[in-house]
């Protein structure tokens, strides 16, 4: 096998693996980050999750059941498993702040919009590691850097 062969071959086997390392969290700061300056604040993660709730919420009556809520964990899923590198190890964090259990704060079974929206501040303390009020690179990645 001569070395370019070799390395098409590489390549190959490791799809966009340049991309891939990116900077950890970068698929979520790229998602989250309204502005594009790089860091990501409770503001736009407010609006985002207003967003994100609208897009789910197929019947628009402001409740996310249990039943839009299979569709909206199934995409995440999907994201995930499409993101891996890109999640760092933010991706359960972030995960678990979206889930219907996370948010239903009456335990109704059901997420309201307000019920949504008002976990922001707490999902984003979970995922702000560094505790400086806005989402980085910083609070992806190994532990202790
Ligand atoms: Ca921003
Ligand atoms: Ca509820
Ligand atoms: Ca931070």
């Amino acid at each position: 096998m001569t070395k370019l062969a070799m390395f098409a071959t590489l390549v190959a086997l490791t799809p966009l693996a340049g991309f891939a390392e990116t900077t950890p969290g970068s698929h979520f700061i790229e998602n989250w980050d309204l502005d594009g300056n790089g860091a990501v604040s409770l503001e736009e993660i407010t609006e985002r999750r207003g967003d994100v709730f609208a897009m789910f919420d197929q019947d628009d009556n402001n409740y996310l059941n249990a039943k839009e809520y299979v569709l909206f964990d199934e995409t995440r899923a999907a994201d995930m498993e499409n993101n891996a590198a890109g999640h760092g190890n933010g991706g359960g964090r972030m995960q678990q702040g979206l889930t219907l259990e996370f948010n239903d704060i009456d335990a109704d079974g059901e997420v309201s919009k307000e019920e949504f929206i008002s976990k922001s501040g707490a999902w984003m303390a979970q995922i702000d590691r560094d505790g400086d009020g806005v989402i980085t690179a910083a609070d992806f990645g190994p532990q202790g850097n």
